[in-house]
């Protein structure tokens, strides 16, 4: 490898729903960037999480997961995980190697391994035993053998696990050695650009993910309408934040509310003190439950989200 004094480049991270992106980007960033949960399709928006080190910078993308379309929602969502690949210098493509190969698997190999950005194939969660990691490997090989490809952008496998961080330091290393010579693109104090706005209303969609289990996800969205820096009577600052929550139908507010509220009541609170973390300041949280039926096919209400850009 050639020795430059810094290296700088996009790092998009790809995989099928749930295979643990995001919980990827948190772990090599040290730092909560990207909200997880569970439940596939988590991940809505491009995130950028940014690594400062001393001789490089690394911006990574999370995306949301490759899956198979079903409304403007999810079609968009796909779009966004394409998108990222032009621009970027390397890709890591996630999969679940506690679980069989996904029929996204097919379209996400299909995209990849005919173009010519440097691949890593990241196989995750090994910490449960790696049952299905040849598998993976496997899979990639016989694609490379269907499309007659001779040198295919992927340059290693490289097995870890987010969650223990297990093989996250060879994976940054890896990272380092692949990317260009280049000058860092933020400034090195920052981690990431996600608006404090998305970050908010994500966060809040995290904890309502946790707390409805498998109920609905794909019926919510969140979306923050206004932050107010203000003072309490002690004249100690805090920040107002007001938080809509929409759902398709009258039935599924019931849910989200939950008995007596108690739903809303925890989110709320789980929410606040992240977000104080974040702020720095006390918050005031103000979240209603609104009724808005269709909102997935609406591109007017999609792009107030955040989820679309035409
Ligand atoms: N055991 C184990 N669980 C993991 C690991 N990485 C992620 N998970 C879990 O897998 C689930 C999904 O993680 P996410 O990071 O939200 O997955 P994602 O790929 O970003 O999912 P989408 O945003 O929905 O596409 C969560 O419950 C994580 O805690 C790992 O290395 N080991
Ligand atoms: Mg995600």
């Amino acid at each position: 490898m050639e020795k430059v004094d810094f290296r700088t480049g996009f790092v998009a991270i790809l995989g099928r729903p749930n295979v643990g992106k995001s919980t990827l980007l948190n772990k090599v960033i040290e730092n909560k960037i990207s909200i997880i949960s569970p439940i596939p399709q988590t991940t809505r928006h491009q995130i950028r999480g940014i690594l400062n080190l001393k001789d490089a910078q690394i911006v990574f993308v999370d995306t949301p997961g490759i899956h198979s379309f079903k409304d403007n929602l999810s079609a968009h969502l796909n779009t966004i995980a394409k998108k990222t690949l032009s621009g970027c210098d390397l890709i890591l493509y996630v999969v679940d190697t506690s679980r069989g190969i996904g029929k996204e698997e097919e379209v996400i190999t299909n995209i990849l391994v005919t173009q010519e950005i440097k691949t890593i194939m990241v196989l995750n969660k090994i910490d449960l035993g790696e049952k299905f990691l040849n598998d993976y490997i496997n899979f990639w090989e016989a694609k490379k053998n269907e499309k007659q490809i001779k040198e295919s952008p992927l340059i290693y496998y490289l097995p870890l696990s987010a969650k223990t961080g297990k093989n996250i330091d060879n994976l940054k290393d890896l990272i380092v050695d692949n990317l260009p010579a280049g000058h860092p693109f933020y400034d090195t104090d920052t981690i990431t650009d996600f608006p404090l706005k998305f970050r908010i209303s994500d966060i809040v969609r995290e904890k309502l993910f946790l707390q409805l289990r498998n109920e609905l996800p794909h019926s919510l969205a969140v979306e923050v309408e206004d932050i107010q820096e203000k003072e309490t009577r002690r004249k100690e600052a805090i920040t107002h934040i007001k938080v809509n929550i929409y759902v398709s139908r009258e039935s599924q507010r019931k849910i989200v509310i939950g008995k007596a509220g108690a739903i809303l009541k925890e989110t709320g609170s789980a929410s606040r003190q992240e977000i104080e973390k974040i702020v720095g300041r006390k918050v005031f949280l103000n979240i209603l439950v609104k009724v808005l039926k269709g909102w997935q096919e609406s591109p007017r209400i999609l792009k107030e989200l955040g989820y679309w850009k035409a």
